[in-house]
């Protein structure tokens, strides 16, 4: 039940009269009491702000340009949820001439201008940014699951036909990309080309000059060692490429041979070691841009960055390592050799088995990598054998936003 009250306050030269009406009780103004964190129990006009008193004893501070710019009204917003007001047109100071509690709980704003805006205290409590609320979201975030060799015992993996014919199953195995920043997959047809049935799960393949789709066998005149019998060492592919291909998929269609095995390493894992124990050289890598290269006959391709890429807030965002194509270093004589010093302590770090997980790909094992946080490398195998793996690229976008839906529809 609803029940009728109402409320109803007034701004005049900043100067705040509140006229509450008889029917408003304390603790109930706003209605149908869901819960504590939904239920207003006052509301002030600040100078700035709206200041809204929970049942649950929080306080929220709203404003009143925030206020003014979330107006969810439809001449402010978009049936499809896109913002059609233009926030350069409002006024700096502007402030709500009244507020009032309406029947069906909504709270009302009447602007200095008369434009009215409703808001649900839900959404607002929702949205609320103090430091409190934003710490409480800010703990409800998927977290990063940094490993080492242990994670060994607990390969994060799933099978093809349940993920493709399971929503649950995939939600699992894309929550294991994000979290792990790999995993594999089993029971993958061999059927050439199947590795686009595996990314359509999810998302959508990322086209380079490799192609949609690449082979990866020993071949004669490679254009890249992928394409040899040789060992690779822990990199990430493509770091001359910007922006990176952030996913990377390999499949094997066949591999009768010794060899070849699959190595990850965990690079943030690495990099967070790195940082506590030798902070200067973390310093190097992270700040110090450096440039990788590939070249064919018709590609030139070439992007400078740091080994180890933070976001604003200082916390790992992406790693580059290849030192396949890394080119030579240049930069200031005084940094070459701390430079090198950094690099080596970390490679060796990187090559450290304490660190990595081994496995081989058998003929319908597929894994896929975080391509700027987990390093892949592969061991020396023959080219008399069969040994092929199909790989291609796909980006985090398309199976960050699949894992979103599935999250908010299962
Ligand atoms: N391939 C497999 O990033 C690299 O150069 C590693 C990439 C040739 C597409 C190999
Ligand atoms: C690659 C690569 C590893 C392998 O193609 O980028 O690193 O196991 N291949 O062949
Ligand atoms: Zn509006
Ligand atoms: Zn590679």
């Amino acid at each position: 039940m609803v029940s009728y009250f109402s409320f109803f306050y007034v701004r005049d030269n900043y100067n705040l009269y509140f006229f509450i009406l008889k029917e408003m009780q304390e603790n109930t103004l706003m209605t149908t009491p869901t819960n504590s964190l939904e239920t207003v129990t006052n509301i002030a006009l600040e100078e700035r702000t709206l200041a809204i008193n929970w049942a649950d004893g929080h306080l929220s501070l709203f404003h009143y340009i925030w206020l003014r710019d979330n107006c969810p009204c439809p001449e402010c917003r978009h049936p499809n949820g896109q913002k059609l007001l233009e926030t350069i047109s409002i006024p700096s100071d502007i402030c709500p001439s009244s507020i009032q509690a309406i029947e069906d709980g909504q709270i009302k704003i009447v602007w200095a201008d008369g434009h009215v805006s409703h808001f649900s205290p839900r959404w607002l409590r929702t949205h609320c940014y103090s430091a409190s609320e934003r710490a409480k979201r800010a703990k409800e975030l998927p977290s990063r699951k940094l490993w080492t060799a242990e994670l060994m015992a607990t390969l994060p993996e799933a099978s093809y036909s349940d993920i493709s014919t399971n929503d649950s199953a995939l939600q699992k195995w894309l929550t294991m990309i994000r979290d792990y920043g790999f995993a594999l997959l089993h029971d993958v047809p061999t059927t050439s080309g199947t590795i686009k049935q595996v990314v359509e799960l999810f998302g959508y393949i990322r086209e380079t000059n490799y192609g949609k789709i690449f082979d990866v066998k020993s071949t004669a005149n490679p254009i890249n060692v992928a394409y040899t019998d040789l060992a690779i060492g822990p990199h990430t592919d493509n770091p001359y490429r910007n922006p990176v291909p952030t996913h990377q998929l390999l499949h094997c269609l066949s591999s009768d041979a010794a060899g070849g095995d699959s190595i990850l390493v965990d690079s943030f894992q690495v990099a967070e070691l790195l940082r506590s124990q030798e902070p200067n050289q973390f310093k190097h890598l992270s700040t110090q841009p450096v440039l990788f290269h590939f070249h064919d006959k018709n590609i030139e391709l070439m992007a400078d960055t740091p080994i180890i890429g933070l976001d604003s807030r200082g916390e790992l965002a992406a790693v580059r390592f290849n030192n396949y194509t890394i080119a030579p270093l240049d930069f200031e004589a005084d940094l070459i050799e701390p430079f090198y010093e950094a690099y080596c302590t970390f490679g060796r770090m990187l090559n450290n088995p304490d660190f990595q997980v081994r496995f081989k790909l058998k003929p319908g094992d597929l894994y896929i990598v975080d391509n700027e946080r987990v390093l892949h490398a592969r061991t020396k195998f023959f080219s008399a054998s069969n040994r092929h793996l199909q790989g291609c690229y796909a980006d985090r976008d398309g199976l960050y936003s699949r894992l979103n839906v599935l999250n908010s529809s299962l």
